[in-house]
């Protein structure tokens, strides 16, 4: 065992070691390596890294990236003076708002779980979870796309026996909702993912766990029920023996269907996160950073996104249906051309999304994509195809925008900030409360079902929306940062005197 002062003797660039979990690790030639920078490792050198490494790394990271030899051991724990957190100003106002939330009978919607997980969120998870790229605007045109469809409803059709139970990738689904993957879950909640796959378990719900989880996917799948259903979102390692062995343990055991991710080669620029890099108790060293010329930091996501590889191609599709019987779907499509090669490549489906505004900004929705992919599609077989699902995902947070996407022609949609809000704000209760509002008891589906005239998911079809103006970008977002610095032209005034 190490004592405590041993290891603070090696607190520099030559000599770096740091406390994980109880456990001291030799880190001084993985400094230029991590993904992160050093820079942010050095600031826990010869320290307890804990509590920074924990929301943003899987538990085994460092086990697994450092060879055997650099793990030298457990620390003395009769050595370590016990100390005394001193607790922020910025925490102590954090803590004291949660505990004066809403009780959670208040909440009425998914809205509302936003609005209070950006009120109690520490700023750098906010930053991080509601950030998208450049101007935003493609995270806003996602929720305007959803207005722009109005409802065409059906009457007296007995609608005292409504039903929005469904399938999705031939698994029992109680809604026609899936939880899409956020990363980081540990930033906004100290559970993280698990708050989701508790709460999807007892409600029959389908859980994608992002392969950026903040806990492990073994530990995810523990807290599953055994009949529990789950879908992995997969980023495609540069080292593809990394990313075979991951996907076949995961079919091992028994995830039902493999989501990959086809839209981030590389992540795009969300200015949110990137900025928070600058305020803080990182200003001392963003004057550093400048003057050595080291590259800006890029905010979290960035840092650890290295491993994902960019030169993924249609070419790889045979490969990944070579190490896998799962359902392959590539999440991340946006054109009818590529639905097709999609179609050809034989894969089993495909995600209309924009990565929720945060890649190419001023991409169009997932729902307005699905007009022309759906007429596309229409011309190569059975529309729905039962072997080629089409889902959307983006912007929605009701019922309803559920359902205009449902009679558009998707078998089913996801949802991922929504969820995301929701347990950062209540935890595993916070998730049950979403579904519950969305349908898991009742609310909105059946409403909206039994309003619009349809018993069940059979019955929506196009005829019950209205899209024509789907496709007109009249009531495009607001350019909120040209919007505030740009100086219009002025006509001819009158002379003031
Ligand atoms: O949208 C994201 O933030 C995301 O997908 C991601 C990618 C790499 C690392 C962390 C998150």
């Amino acid at each position: 065992m190490l004592s405590a002062q041993t290891i603070s003797e090696h607190a520099s660039r030559d000599s770096c070691w740091i406390i994980v979990h109880g456990k001291v690790y030799d880190v001084t030639e993985f400094l230029d390596e991590h993904p992160g920078g050093s820079k942010i490792i050095l600031k826990y050198a010869g320290n307890d890294a804990t509590e920074a490494y924990e929301p943003i790394h899987p538990p085994n990271a460092i086990i697994d990236n450092l060879p055997s030899e650099k793990h030298l051991g457990d620390v003395d724990p009769s050595t370590v003076t016990k100390v005394v957190k001193v607790i922020s100003e910025a925490e102590n106002k954090r803590q004291a708002l949660i505990a004066k939330r809403p009780p959670l009978n208040e909440i009425l919607n998914l809205h509302d779980f936003e609005a209070i997980a950006k009120v109690i969120l520490p700023d750098k998870a906010w930053a991080y979870y509601s950030s998208a790229s450049d101007d935003e605007i493609t995270i806003r045109e996602n929720r305007a796309a959803y207005q722009r469809v109005w409802f065409r409803p059906r009457i007296l059709r007995d609608v005292t026996v409504v039903d929005w139970s469904t399938t999705i990738l031939g698994q029992k689904s109680s809604l026609p909702v899936y939880i899409s993957a956020t990363a980081l879950g540990k930033l906004g909640h100290p559970d993280g993912e698990l708050n989701l796959t508790r709460a999807a378990g007892k409600h029959g719900v389908i859980q994608m766990i992002p392969t950026l989880a903040s806990c492990s996917f073994d530990e995810i799948l523990d807290a599953a029920q055994p009949d529990q259903s789950l879908f992995l979102q997969l980023y495609v390692n540069r080292d593809r023996s990394i990313t075979k062995r991951y996907v076949q343990h995961a079919e091992a055991r028994g995830v039902k269907g493999l989501f990959i991710t086809v839209d981030a080669p590389q992540l795009g620029r969300r200015e949110k996160d990137m900025r928070m890099k600058f305020v803080g108790d990182d200003a001392g060293a963003r004057v550093q950073e400048n003057m050595s010329g080291v590259k800006k930091d890029e905010g979290v996501a960035r840092a650890i996104s290295s491993f994902i590889d960019p030169s993924l191609s249609w070419k790889d599709i045979p490969w990944f249906r070579g190490i896998t019987k799962m359902p392959i779907i590539l999440k991340g499509v946006s054109t009818p051309e590529d639905a097709l090669l999609a179609l050809e490549a034989g894969v089993q489906g495909i995600v209309l999304s924009n990565h929720g505004g945060r890649q190419l900004d001023t991409s169009r929705s997932g729902l307005e994509n699905l007009i022309e992919i759906a007429a596309a599609l229409k011309t190569r077989g059975p529309w729905p195809n039962p072997n080629f699902s089409v889902f959307v995902d983006g912007g929605v947070r009701r019922a309803s925008d559920v359902l205009k996407a449902l009679a558009l022609g998707a078998s089913a949609v996801g949802i991922g900030r929504g969820f995301l809000y929701a347990f950062c704000s209540y935890g595993e209760a916070g998730v049950e409360k979403a579904f519950k509002i969305l349908g898991c008891i009742q609310e909105e589906f059946e409403m909206n079902l039994r309003l619009l005239g349809a018993r069940n998911l059979n019955e929506l079809v196009p005829e019950m929306v209205d899209a024509s103006a789907l496709q007109s970008h009249v009531g495009t977002p607001k350019d909120n940062l040209f919007d505030s610095t740009y100086q219009p032209l002025r006509l001819a005034e009158f002379k003031t005197a």
